[in-house]
């Protein structure tokens, strides 16, 4: 399909009408072409309904303590601070995120293309992929500011010209995720509805959004029905484990005021068959280091 077919057909318009709309999901949760991988059937059915999974211990305790010694040398890095890709705390001068992560750091270059990681994209997206994005997020103790309820499909449809729903995110613990320090929710199921937001994006919304988003994220008469239908999840664990989620997941994560960080590296998995296009709901593509254009297939 040429990138002028994409472009023209938009299956997910957001931000366009003048009211909230809901659209049933036409792509896939596990799309085939991968017949085997590291997921079992049962689990693949779950995320395939859910759409997310979770594993246990995915990191060994040295391999966190290896990955938390370099989440702390970025973090301290001063030229790091200064880094357009370094975003800081509304409320404080925390590190809030780091994003390319995948890039400035071989440790995390490596686990992307770890099979435990990699094949998993793979099986679910079920083709070759590239990382769309990475990042640390931090969410320091105390003054850790949350990320309210959104998918991120819609913000990668609508301001980096993502096609389809055929993108994953896996997050890793490298701090204990507890109830109460700003472990993510998640909505089971609610992947299959796109909430179609309203508003125009601002240009150069990422200096905003990334710190706090508004525009993109979905209207509450929306949340309040998505959560009644499908109930609250919380992905929690120690350092470690990990949760893989469908990039159409509704989820978010309250503000941490307890003494304990909740820092998780995250990559997401774009398929080699959903290239960017031209964004769908805004003027300019937002920059590469948070959304790639380089769609070189990922190699173990
Ligand atoms: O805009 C984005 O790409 C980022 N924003 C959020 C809230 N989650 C996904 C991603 O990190
Ligand atoms: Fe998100």
């Amino acid at each position: 399909m040429t990138i002028a077919d994409t472009r023209t057909e938009d299956r997910y318009p957001t931000r366009v009408f003048s009211e909230p709309k809901w659209i049933e999901r036409t792509d896939p949760t596990v799309w085939p072409g991968l017949d085997s991988g590291p997921i079992d059937e049962e689990t693949l059915r779950s995320y395939d309904s859910k759409g997310f999974l979770t594993i246990e211990q995915l990191l060994s305790p040295a391999e966190v303590q290896t990955f938390w010694q370099e989440l702390e040398r970025l973090a301290n890095d001063p030229a790091v601070r200064k880094d357009e890709r370094t975003v800081i705390e509304k409320t404080s001068n925390e590190v809030r995120s780091i994003f390319e992560v995948h890039k400035t750091s071989e440790l995390i270059a490596e686990l992307a293309r770890d099979p435990r990681v990699l094949d998993r994209a793979r099986q679910i997206l079920g083709s070759d992929v590239y990382v769309h994005q990475s990042r640390i997020n931090y969410m320091p103790g105390f003054k850790g500011a949350g990320f309210y309820w959104h998918s991120d499909f819609e913000t990668w449809h609508a301001e980096d010209g993502m096609p389809a729903m055929r993108a994953v995110s896996i997050s890793i613990a490298l701090t204990d995720n507890y109830p109460y320090n700003g472990g993510l929710m998640l909505m089971p199921g609610a992947h299959r509805t796109f909430v179609s937001c309203v508003g125009n994006t601002p240009d150069n919304h990422y200096k905003e959004s990334l710190k706090e988003q508004e525009i993109g994220t979905p209207d509450r008469d929306s949340l309040t029905q998505l959560a009644a239908t499908h109930g609250i999840e919380q992905f929690t664990g120690p350092a470690g484990s990990a949760l893989m989620f469908d990039s159409n997941s509704m989820h978010g994560s309250g503000s941490n005021i307890t003494p304990y960080a909740r820092s998780n590296i995250f990559i997401v998995f774009n398929s080699v068959e959903n290239a960017l296009v031209d964004p769908f709901a805004a003027k300019n593509p937002r920059p590469t280091f948070i959304a790639s254009r380089d769609f070189t297939p990922l190699t173990r």
